[in-house]
């Protein structure tokens, strides 16, 4: 509350500003950050404070916004329902996780006809304050599926710099790694190795479940088919069983673009095996060994080629 005093100015009215706006707290997101880290161990995030309106009509300042970056594919939750917010899919996608409150008007608002000296004015609001919960889902252009030891991990970090572990018993890896895979200078796509699914998997089976909504996020799979599984199972049998696991987790997974990839193709039974696996779905199966490199450039282009024309 402020009335203008001035020499040679007899009754100067009220000139009370306005308070200033409190600060938003928004989440944003950035594809220049690759993970919540940053984000780890501070807990609260709190607007600024507007600034108190003055006299001569001044206004206060707004508290600056509080914007945290986190990566696409970060999920905003309610930290109690669980529910989701927000899903923050693109870059720059914004969510307002609590809002500054409003400022409080100065006494100039409230002259009228009849009250020309008003005393009154207003307080600002609370702003508001909201617990959440971030996930952050990955997106990958391209997901690696297929039976436990085929060989996924081990294309991975051949492809890309991921270092996943490798190892020669099934479910060695255990969650989804991500690698960005380069062709010449300017053309790249991001690739995920899957954990290995087996039956079951759509009904929470293995690891697999979990990872299945994973793959919904993909656009092309390759399914790495292992030609002489350490568990004597028959290759195409392993192919169906896990065609049918995507099938029972999402019927729209199977018409997903798909590219079938023999791996260890430098030992000799793989030919037959990829000729069978032709045979039975009709078109050309890419034969790989991520050992001897052969097969790597041919796949990787044609992984391009299929998310250019999506
Ligand atoms: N001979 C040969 N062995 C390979 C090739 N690629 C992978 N392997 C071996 O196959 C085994 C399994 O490889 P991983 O990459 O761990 O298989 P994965 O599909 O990621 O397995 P999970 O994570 O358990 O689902 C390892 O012993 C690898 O060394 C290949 O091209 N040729
Ligand atoms: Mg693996």
């Amino acid at each position: 509350m402020s009335f203008r005093r001035e020499a040679h100015v007899p009754r100067g009215g009220p000139d009370g500003g306005d308070g200033g706006k409190g600060g938003d707290v928004i989440i944003i997101a950035d594809e220049n950050v690759s993970s919540l880290t940053n984000l780890v161990g501070h807990k609260h995030w709190q607007g600024e404070r507007g600034m108190n309106g003055k006299g001569s009509r001044s206004a206060g300042r707004d508290g600056p916004d509080i914007e945290l970056r986190v990566p696409p594919g970060t999920l905003v939750k309610d930290e109690k329902t669980e529910e989701v917010l927000c899903d923050l899919d693109h870059h720059e996608a914004r969510f307002l996780a609590a809002k500054g409150g409003r400022g409080g008007r100065g006494n100039k608002h409230f002259a009228t006809a009849t009250n020309r000296v008003p005393h009154e004015f207003e307080r600002g609001e609370l702003g508001t304050s909201r617990t959440v919960m971030l996930e952050l889902k990955l997106i990958a252009d391209v997901g690696l599926i297929g039976k436990p030891n085929a060989g996924k991990s081990t294309l991975l970090s051949r492809l890309s710099r991921a270092t996943p572990e490798i190892a020669d018993y099934p479910f060695t890896t255990k969650y989804p790694n991500l690698g960005v895979v380069r062709i010449g200078f300017d053309r790249q796509f991001v690739l995920a190795d899957i954990p290995g699914l087996i039956e079951g998997a759509h009904a929470g089976v293995g690891l697999g479940h979990e990872f299945l909504r994973h793959v919904e996020r993909t656009k092309v799979l390759v399914h790495l088919i292992e030609p002489i599984p350490a568990d004597q199972t028959d290759p195409l049998t392993n192919y169906r069983a896990i065609r049918e696991e995507l099938r029972l987790y999402d019927e729209s997974l199977t018409t997903r673009p798909e590219l079938v990839a023999v791996t260890k193709c430098e030992l000799s039974e793989s030919e037959a095996v990829a000729e069978q696996l032709e045979a039975e779905i009709g078109h050309p199966v890419f034969r790989i060994s991520a050992v001897t490199g052969k097969g790597l450039p041919d796949l990787v282009n044609r992984v391009f080629e299929v998310l250019k024309g999506l």
